[in-house]
């Protein structure tokens, strides 16, 4: 999916203006000329009655999963958030230990009592229907604009010949405010913009204090999380995977690691898609109910010195069913460099990775070669860096 084809390349600009910025991907051929590829909506293609989805979808080298005896898999760890914070030291403690080893080991969790209200979760779940279901001519009004990444439509298309995931992805950045794009966020339909506008504020005080737990587990420094991360910044991408009369052939999205921070995913349907790589096997991740799906990104891995893992993750297609998921993504505010917190860097625990500022990290992430799953990999201190 993030291979660039040799007649188009990617360019993503980040830049800075006064305190406006915004990420910016143009699509040039080889020759200069600007290309506006859209891909077509893959809910209007599944709607074709296939017998043989395009040879577009078509993946030839999907690892299977590895295991044959699916309640044999290990499961991934569930946290109460509630206790995380509990009055009760004991109770404490317990689950802080508790998410300091899914965060170690895993790199994912469920998180259960995070006191976002289940009548908002209730309203995004028939929110994010309705924006899918919209008619075509009401969609394009809300489709990525040459140059943007954000409104519907797949996110790194890079040529032609490329090979397209089973989704469609609607992208939004929602916090801070200021960061918006002028054409997408006004436009979305009512409620869900002013639904989507409370679930963002309330996921980002999960995002918070779940860092909070991890930092107080971790001995990461108050001052650090502050400074690191700033007022923070958000942005969300719902996926939309159709049924598909192939689904071991097709890819929902194919397996990436999260180049931000904390991603707090909800699974809107019930409905298994998710899976993450633990130990070498590819295990699922169950829709669980009143739950959120935490992942470690790329960028904690490295404020955290490499003590939390960021973990590779693919989502699945389903042959009768459609699928709908909301990735919510918290990331340090933009002003503010990336690198590992002082307070977990010392004579015992050299920095493993470099700091960059933060447009510098994402121009790296979002480079010519897309947002390869190695990125953090170049950012890390060889042994000789570290002793000379
Ligand atoms: O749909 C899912 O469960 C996974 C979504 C995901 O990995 C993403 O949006 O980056």
């Amino acid at each position: 999916m993030y291979s660039t084809d040799r007649c188009v390349c990617v360019h993503i600009y980040i830049y800075k203006m006064g305190l406006e910025e915004e990420i910016k991907v143009s699509m040039e051929a080889e020759d200069g000329s600007k290309k506006a590829t859209r891909v077509a909506s893959v809910k209007e293609v599944a709607k074709e009655a296939l017998s043989r989805v395009p040879d577009r979808y078509i993946h030839a080298d999907i690892d299977p999963l590895v295991c044959n005896s699916p309640s044999l898999l290990p499961q991934v760890p569930v946290i109460d958030l509630s206790s995380l914070f509990s009055g009760d030291h004991h109770v404490k403690e317990t689950e802080l230990r508790k998410l300091h080893v899914a965060s170690h080991q895993w790199g994912f969790f469920q998180v259960i009592n995070h006191g976002v209200r289940g009548e908002l979760v209730d309203k995004m779940k028939k929110g994010v229907r309705e924006l899918f279901d919209l008619p075509m001519e009401e969609k394009d009004k809300l489709w990525q604009r040459e140059g943007e990444m954000e409104g519907f439509g797949q996110m790194f298309e890079a040529s032609e010949n490329q090979k397209l995931n089973w989704v469609d992805v609607f992208y939004v950045i929602t916090l801070p405010s200021h960061l918006r794009n002028s054409h997408i966020f006004p436009n979305i339909p009512m409620p869900f913009k002013e639904d989507l506008e409370e679930y963002s504020a309330e996921v980002r005080g999960v995002a918070r204090k779940i860092l909070e737990g991890m930092a107080e587990v971790v001995g990461m420094k108050k001052e650090d999380v502050k400074e690191l991360f700033g007022e923070g910044t958000q942005a969300m991408r719902i996926n939309y995977y159709p049924p598909c009369p192939q689904p071991e052939d097709v890819i929902g999205i194919n397996a990436h690691t999260d180049g931000t921070a904390l991603t707090v995913l909800l699974q809107v349907s019930d409905v298994e898609g998710l899976q993450i790589k633990h130990d070498g096997v590819w295990v699922p991740v169950p829709p669980l109910p009143h739950a959120f799906v935490v992942n470690i990104g790329d960028v904690l891995q490295i404020i955290t010195n490499g003590e939390y893992k960021s973990v590779e993750h693919r989502a699945t297609v389903n042959s009768k069913m459609e699928r709908i998921s909301i990735a919510t993504f918290y990331g340090p505010g933009r002003e503010g460099h990336i690198g590992p917190a002082p307070s977990l860097v010392g004579p015992e625990k050299p920095a493993q990775f470099k700091t960059l500022s933060v447009p510098d990290y994402y121009k790296g992430f979002i480079s010519k070669e897309g947002p390869i799953k190695s990125y953090i990999d170049l950012l890390r201190i060889q042994n000789e860096d570290i002793t000379h």
